[in-house]
């Protein structure tokens, strides 16, 4: 990988690295997409397995597309990428903001790690809003029941949901304060995640993209390496580390 000078000079100085990222990231892993040719939502209708309306209309059915989510994440494993994130904060204070929900930047073992639309592995009582770890796959009984039998919710964020308001606010803290700023693997569909690589731009981060394909925020970005992450991240980390003489 032959990297240009000004991105060279923003590895050179570059104390915090903030990183997004999204399903591409863990396509190499096996795991589907959500939008393109064999996306999730090319097969599945969103309204009845991603807002509340189709989880409260039909439990069984939603529970059932997230058990085979579940069998399926379960079965495989952080890729190169993700491990290569890890590796980045061997040079920098990386932050990872994802979209993801199957844990597997947490697997690859990064510090810093923010789940904008929540987490698979957990569960969230439709009573009390308790959240619990839940990590059966495949599932005994579904919908799955709380101790005292009160349906519980993939603790995930659906359309039309709010994002959890810490999470949020600390995404736009580490999109503000990062020198670079990197997304990878999505297709910056979905709101409000598309709009924290533009904060970062806005507050002079220098932006890379990461991505087989050119996506909305392309065209903003100062760098668009095209690719798969699992090939162009430990090429980069290859090129870090000749800069930082190691
Ligand atoms: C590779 C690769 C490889 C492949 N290497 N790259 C109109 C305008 C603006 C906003 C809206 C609007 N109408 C409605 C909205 C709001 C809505 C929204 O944004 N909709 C748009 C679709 C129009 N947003 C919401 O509803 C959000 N909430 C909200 O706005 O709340 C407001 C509110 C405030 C206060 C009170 C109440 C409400 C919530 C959004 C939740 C999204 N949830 C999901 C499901 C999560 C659970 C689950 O996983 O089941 O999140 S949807 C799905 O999309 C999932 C993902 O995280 C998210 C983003 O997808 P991602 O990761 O980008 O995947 P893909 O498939 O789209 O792209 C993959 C990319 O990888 C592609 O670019 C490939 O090229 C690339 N790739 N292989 C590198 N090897």
């Amino acid at each position: 990988m032959k990297l240009d000078k000004h991105f060279i000079n923003h590895l050179t100085t570059a104390r915090n690295i903030g990183v997004m990222t999204g399903a591409g990231i863990s396509a190499d892993s096996g795991i589907a997409t959500f939008r393109g040719k064999d996306g999730l939502w090319n097969n599945i209708p969103v309204e009845k397995v991603a807002t509340l309306e189709g989880f409260l209309e039909n439990p069984e059915l939603v529970w059932k597309f997230y058990d085979m989510r579940r069998i399926e994440i379960s079965k495989a494993k952080p890729n190169h990428a993700h491990l290569t994130l890890k590796e980045l904060e061997d040079f920098y204070q990386v932050s990872i903001i994802t979209q993801n929900i199957d844990g597997f930047h947490k697997l690859a073992g990064s510090s810093n790690i923010i789940e904008l639309h929540g987490n698979i592995w957990e569960v969230r009582c439709m009573e009390t809003g308790k959240v619990s770890n839940n990590t059966e796959a495949p599932l005994t009984t579904i919908p799955p029941k709380s101790e005292t039998g009160s349906l519980l919710r993939p603790n995930v964020i659906w359309f039309g949901e709010a994002l959890p308001q810490k999470a949020l606010d600390l995404s736009l803290k580490i999109a503000s304060e990062s020198d670079i700023f990197i997304v990878i693997g999505t297709s910056a569909a979905v709101q409000p995640a598309a709009s924290i690589p533009m904060i970062a731009k806005r507050a002079n981060a220098f932006l890379v993209e990461i991505n087989i394909e050119e996506t909305q925020i392309t065209r903003f970005t100062d760098l668009f390496l095209k690719g798969k992450a699992v090939k162009v991240l430990p090429e980069l980390i290859k090129e870090i580390k000749k800069i930082k003489g190691k």
